[in-house]
């Protein structure tokens, strides 16, 4: 079991993707994830190119961010 503590530092952490395409140059899309429970956050984008992309997922918490960056590809 998490501490309410714990559980509190879970419901503000602010989670957000920034997707964009390494090999083009049209800017980026950035989304808020939403909470749902602790460790898990959830955000519905849909890429709008057939392609290879890359998602930076970043959290906040503590006023201490942290970004992790995920390659995927896109399919039709
Ligand atoms: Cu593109």
């Amino acid at each position: 079991m998490l501490s309410e503590a714990e559980a509190d530092k879970w419901k503000n952490a602010k989670v957000s993707v920034t997707l964009s395409m390494p090999s083009m140059d049209h800017g980026e899309v950035q989304v808020a994830a939403e909470y749902m429970e602790p460790g898990v956050f959830v955000a519905k984008i849909i890429p709008t190119m057939i392609g290879e992309w890359k998602a930076d997922i970043t959290l906040e918490t503590d006023g201490k961010s942290s970004t992790v960056s995920y390659l995927f590809s896109a399919e039709p």
